[in-house]
């Protein structure tokens, strides 16, 4: 693993969701992805979606998941923006690493914002 990569927290709050111990808002799931609301949503739809695997964020899930995993969880990307009904009029992807970016919680995450016209970039 790349040194500029923390290890994995078994713990963090994605890791807990995942295993069924803190609740959310569902909205798509299959074997190599969830995807549920942001408890701080930042625009009028904004979704999460997370690999099923014990990943930090996408340098390591690029170097060490497999293909099919990293297939599984791009679909599986495609697939909740549809079901949010959100193709059509637009959204964006965002998926923040390490301390720059204010990366929150250590396991590997892209948002979805949609349901409204974006500004050029969101903060
Ligand atoms: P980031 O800064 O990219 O690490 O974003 C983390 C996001 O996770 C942030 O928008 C708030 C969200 N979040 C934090 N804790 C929880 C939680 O317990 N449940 C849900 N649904 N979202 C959370």
């Amino acid at each position: 693993m790349s040194a500029a990569v923390a290890a994995y927290d078994r713990n963090n709050i994605f890791a807990r969701i995942l295993r069924g111990e803190i609740p959310c808002k569902k909205v798509y799931e299959d074997e190599h992805a969830l995807a549920f609301h942001d408890i701080h949503p930042q625009a009028k739809i904004h979704v999460l979606v997370i690999p099923k695997g014990a990943y930090v964020s996408m340098a390591d899930f690029s170097a060490q998941a497999s293909d099919k995993e990293i297939a599984g969880f791009v679909r599986a990307v495609g697939k909740t923006a549809e079901i949010l009904g959100v193709v059509e009029s637009g959204y964006r992807l965002l998926a923040n690493h390490g301390p720059n970016s204010h990366q929150e919680v250590p396991h590997l995450h892209v948002h979805i914002f949609g349901g409204q016209a974006l500004g050029k970039m969101l903060a």
